[in-house]
């Protein structure tokens, strides 16, 4: 039966990064679900006759709000659901079945890499036809209307078996649950040479692949110990918790323990990697080898021909204006199309969309192509396989041999967490107002050769988005300031560090940055601002 419940609004509802990102408890208050998927559904003049993709990566709460989508879904006239079985989908996945079905939207329930649980965190993330996420105007349009919105319609009906795959009825409503595994496998089919990563299998490459108890463990078993008959156990952590057995499923080194232990041990295994909670970022490993995110793109864009689905050529390359520059060198050796955007996926999909670029990818482990429109994080572990298996060389080797080629940007991040909001954001103003008085001015060993805000004009849609603050340096170095958009605990400032070399490619990173990370900290004057006097996460 059909009913409208009368709901008052929450001022909270603006999206991030990548859609909401809530602690558990303010997504447990009373219709704060309803009240922004209902949002969603208003701004898109309703979705009567629509087919929707639903589903998450099984965190806490995950279950809950699948069956008050599906309700509310039925309620407001849509046409279909198609749900990943027991509510679980990948988000790379969610976007190959958006596309296959050309359905009409998408809603992910993750909060990413963030922890899971009642303590934890949970989130939305909502996406068009065009498989990516929605554009900054249509979610300030959702915004706005979340603070006025009055009442939102769902169905008084039974909770729904997601369990069995099959065809059911909500009301009016189809609802499809999928096994959401087997469509990403075929995806990763016609894209790799299997058959050559089996064979280097079959040779003994020993691979160890932690799932950090999130959505991709099913999908890495099926992948990596069926498919290709990497030896089994591989796969650590593999089965979905909601809590994530209390890991938390950020693939970085110092979150992925247990995985980094293995991989710096005597006896470490020939590669490692490691996804986020909802599938989309990866870590890549060799033995006591670590390959940092910006030069993993950078990587995998000049070993394009090694792929199958590539070989004929691509198209550019982008990454997040706050990802290193290595991306960029290769991109001009190619003579290839090169875009910086700002933080965050959706910026990818209009070039992606338009043709200007094949690959993707950004210093917060994210890597991807146009085969969907988010990061994909087996994509980028089977497309490192394939290098492997179709050069013979390790990890380690075909990073060394990439420095030899291009030079080597080290770089860093540094995180200061927890900020107050508010003296957050008067720390970037204010940094914002310094910039121009810095050009020319020496720290160190460092001269400002520019400091300028990030302002990106998109060349599809003709959008301006500033993210962050760039100061330039003589030398090729490079400081990026920026909020977080995606934590949930005061403000996080990023800040990103860089220096390039072209000989010495074993300097301790952490020291070699070290000078760098002194000059950021006086130059955002980080110190006596948020007390705080060294970054609480280095990754
Ligand atoms: C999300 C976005 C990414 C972005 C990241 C940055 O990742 O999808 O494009 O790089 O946030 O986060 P922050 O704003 O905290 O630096 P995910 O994996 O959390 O969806």
């Amino acid at each position: 039966m059909l009913k409208i419940v009368r709901t008052t609004p929450y001022t909270d509802q603006k999206m991030g990064t990548a859609g909401i990102r809530k602690k558990s408890t303010v997504v447990e208050q009373p219709n704060y679900i309803e009240n922004f998927v209902q949002s969603i559904f208003n701004v898109l003049g309703g979705v009567e006759g629509q087919t929707f993709v639903l589903g998450g990566d099984g965190r806490y709460y995950n279950k809950i709000a699948i069956q008050k989508i599906l309700k509310m879904a039925a309620a407001n006239g849509m046409k279909k659901i198609i749900v990943g079985q027991n509510g679980f989908i990948s988000t790379p996945t969610s976007s190959r079945v958006l596309l296959d079905n050309h359905a009409d939207g998408g809603l992910v329930l993750t909060a990413s890499h963030n922890p899971g649980g009642p303590k934890g965190d949970f989130g939305i993330k909502y996406a068009t036809k065009t498989g990516g996420q929605c554009s900054s105007a249509v979610s300030d349009k959702i915004y706005a209307e979340t603070k006025q919105i009055s009442e939102y319609k769902t169905l008084d009906a039974p909770d729904v078996d997601l369990s069995k795959i099959g065809v059911q009825k909500l009301g009016n409503m189809e609802i499809e649950v999928i096994d959401s595994v087997t469509p990403y496998v075929e995806m990763m089919r016609g894209i790799f040479d299997f058959e050559a990563i089996r064979k280097l299998f079959a040779g003994g490459f020993r691979f160890v692949f932690d799932a950090m108890n999130a959505v991709t463990g099913p999908y890495a078993q099926r992948i990596f110990e069926q498919e290709l008959g990497a030896a089994k156990g591989s796969v650590l952590n593999a089965v979905p918790m909601e809590d994530f057995g209390g890991l938390h499923p950020d693939p970085n080194l110092i979150y992925a323990k247990e995985l980094v232990d293995i991989m710096y041990s005597d006896n470490a295994p020939d590669m490692g990697a490691a996804n986020d909670g909802d599938g989309d970022r990866n870590m890549i490993l060799g033995k006591k080898f670590f390959v940092t995110p910006s030069d993993s793109l950078a990587i995998l864009t000049d070993n394009y021909k090694y792929i199958p689905a590539y070989k004929n050529g691509i198209y550019g390359v982008a990454k997040s204006a706050a990802t290193s520059t290595a991306v960029g060198r290769v991109a001009e050796a190619l003579n290839i199309g090169y875009y910086e955007v700002p933080t965050g996926w959706k910026y990818f999909c209009n070039l992606m969309d338009s043709k200007r670029i094949t690959f993707c990818g950004e210093e917060s482990f994210g890597t991807g192509s146009s085969h969907i429109r988010e990061k994909d994080g087996i994509w980028a572990i089977l497309f490192w396989l394939n290098i492997i298996a179709a050069t013979g060389k390790s990890v380690e080797e075909i990073t060394r041999e990439h420095w030899a080629k291009y030079g080597r940007s080290y770089y860093m991040r540094n995180d200061y967490d927890g900020i107050d909001v508010d003296l957050a954001n008067k720390l970037m103003a204010d940094l914002e107002a310094r910039l121009p008085s810095l050009k020319g001015k020496t720290f160190g060993q460092f001269t400002v050769s520019e400091a300028r805000p990030f302002i990106y004009n998109d060349p599809v849609d003709g959008s301006s988005t500033q993210n962050g603050l760039v100061v330039y340096f003589t030398d090729k170095s490079r400081i990026v300031y920026r909020l977080s958009g995606t934590g949930t605990n005061g403000a996080t400032l990023r800040v990103y560090l860089e220096r390039f070399e072209t000989n010495d490619f074993d300097k301790n990173m952490q020291k070699f940055l070290e000078p760098l990370a002194d000059v950021s900290r006086q130059i955002g004057e980080i110190v006596e601002r948020t007390g705080k006097a060294k970054a609480d996460v280095l990754t």
